[in-house]
């Protein structure tokens, strides 16, 4: 065994985005590329030149295509750099609020991710890769930053030329002098959900019949839930469908949104539906709820944690507050607002909740993109959300639409979709962005396509608790009512440009809370079209994707 360091020169575009890195995994498999990036985060984190003296690092993925591969170069890197522990998960498969729970719990100094979550997987697909710190968070954009400038600096990296690890079986071994310890995918991860809800009134409710349908669609999810939900919570056989994760996710997009799990949708609509549908995607963080016949928005399920949030084992000393992403939509404000909680709006990305969960300022946050989680990690955790459900629904006695209806009554519904166009050329979406920033000035007081625009701007963020400052981080324009369309463009996909287009509308009014959300939200649509010119730009006429 020996250390060897390797002459390197920069990639272009190694910049993390919303979450990470993510590119083709055709990309990622260039020799050097992924060396390079890990390289610059330790050069980053550890200083240039210094070593990870005494520090330990958590290291799994969601067993995507190319996992396994990548996690032996980092295990010969982490040994490279000194790391006195190394926790890798067994078959290489950690979830990602996995990775965050043995961190928190091994007083780990941090620890990669692998995972292009949602995005589709094996040798055509998306790989990626991010860096979690001691709180098991995201890293912050200042990190993210840092190192993207050290990859454009980089001469060399040094790895191990030590034999693979075997990470099929659990237990100790050696590279260099760091001590590689491969544990047990789901256990820590299991046992902090464990301390947060009443399994026994789950157990029940199961006993009483009570039938759940939960889709792992072919991630990394599956196992756990498995465990969890059949093993431990009594749920038949069968309950959790779709639980052996693949490399390439069945050739799908492991998504949980109406469109990309529509086999869930049409179960749940069925005659004979099961009482409630779930899925969590790619690894395991994201989540969708059904009820019988009825899809719960992302943004209303937080709302009802939010306001249920005391009946459940773990919360039930309350809540210190409650955080959004900005395009997520107001209802979690309403029911903050009517609990006096403090409630915070960041911008889109998990990362920014971080500090805002370190500081005590929240217990539970979440956003429209389908995640929603609380301080018990650091990451959204999409088992997490189906366990907070089925505890409300087995100690309240309501379904999961009477939950949501429930919520409407109080609030009035935040009526809201989200619009996206796909695999835009890059230039195209800059140009519509660009266009729609310069026009920002003048928009606010005029009227556009029927309708009269309060107020129009592009949000900024300073967060509260070390005053960084994150700009350009969506452009809103709010009517007079409150209404309002968002703009912004994803970061995390891999090919082209992806424009998101939110649209929320409140309906106070009960009776018309059953007009579908396209239809109540159709004049925003077409405010939409008026002020960003989008089949213009796009060359496109409907939006790829509607959720
Ligand atoms: C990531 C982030 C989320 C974000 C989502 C969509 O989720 O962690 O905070 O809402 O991407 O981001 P964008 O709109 O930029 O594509 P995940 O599940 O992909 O890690």
């Amino acid at each position: 065994m020996g250390i060897r360091t390797t002459p390197t020169t920069p990639f272009a575009g190694q910049q993390p985005g919303t979450s990470g890195l993510r590119k083709k995994v055709t990309v990622f498999q260039q020799p050097g590329y992924l060396e390079n990036f890990v390289q610059a985060l330790f050069d980053v984190v550890h200083g240039v030149g210094q070593p990870a003296t005494g520090l330990t690092l958590v290291l799994g993925g969601d067993g995507r295509f190319h996992n396994r591969t990548a996690i032996q170069t980092i295990l010969r890197m982490a040994a490279a750099r000194g790391y006195a522990r190394v926790l890798v998960g067994q078959n290489s498969i950690l979830s990602t609020p996995a990775v965050s729970a043995v961190i928190r719990r091994h007083s780990a100094s941090g620890g990669i991710v692998l995972s292009a979550s949602h995005n589709p997987g094996g040798p055509d697909g998306d790989f990626g890769i991010k860096y979690n710190g001691t709180n098991g968070g995201p890293a912050p954009e200042t990190l993210t930053q840092a190192v993207y400038e050290r990859t454009q600096a980089l001469g060399s990296y040094t790895l191990s030329d030590a034999a693979d690890i075997d990470l099929g079986t659990q237990g100790v071994q050696q590279m260099e002098n760091t001590r590689i310890e491969v544990i047990d995918s789901v256990a820590d991860h299991a046992a902090v959900l464990r301390s947060l809800f009443d399994f026994d009134a789950i157990r029940a409710l199961f006993a009483r019949g009570f039938r759940l349908r939960y889709d792992a669609m072919w991630a990394v999810g599956g196992p756990s839930a498995k465990a969890i939900i059949e093993g431990e919570l009594g749920a038949p056989a069968g309950t959790v469908v779709h639980a052996e994760p693949l490399e390439d996710f069945g050739g799908l997009h492991p998504d949980p949104n109406p469109v990309y799990a529509d086999d869930l949708v049409a179960h749940l609509m069925a005659a004979d539906a099961p009482d409630m549908g779930a899925a969590s995607d790619g690894d395991a963080d994201r989540n969708m709820i059904l009820g019988r016949g009825f899809i719960v928005s992302p943004s209303d399920s937080l709302a009802v944690l939010a306001a249920h949030a005391r009946k459940v084992p773990g919360y039930q000393g309350g809540l210190a507050g409650v955080a959004r992403s900005m395009p997520t939509s107001t209802a979690v404000d309403r029911v903050a607002k009517a609990l006096s909680l403090p409630c915070y709006e960041t911008p889109t990305g998990w990362k920014f909740f971080g500090n805002l969960l370190d500081a005590g300022r929240i217990t539970l946050c979440g956003e429209e993109s389908y995640g929603t989680g609380s301080d018990h990690v650091r990451e959204k955790d999409g088992l997490w959300a189906v366990l907070f459900w089925l505890n409300l629904v087995a100690v309240t006695g309501q379904s999961v639409e009477q939950l949501v209806r429930g919520l409407w009554s109080e609030h009035g519904r935040c009526v809201y979709s989200r619009h996206d166009y796909d695999g835009i050329a890059t230039e195209r979406a800059n140009a519509l962005m660009a266009e729609l920033r310069a026009s920002l000035p003048t928009l606010g007081g005029t009227t556009v396509a029927g309708q009269a625009i309060a107020w129009a701007d592009d949000f900024a963020y300073t967060d509260p608790v070390d005053g960084s400052v994150s700009q350009r981080q969506g452009v809103r324009v709010v009517l007079a009512d409150s209404s309002r369309v968002v703009f912004r463009l994803s970061g995390t996909g891999t090919e082209g440009a992806t424009l998101r287009v939110y649209l929320e509308r409140h309906e106070p009014d009960a009776s018309r809370h059953d007009v579908p959300a396209q239809e109540a939200l159709a004049p925003l649509v077409a405010l939409a079209e008026a002020v960003a010119r989008i089949a213009h730009h796009t060359g496109m006429n409907a939006p790829t994707v509607m959720t």
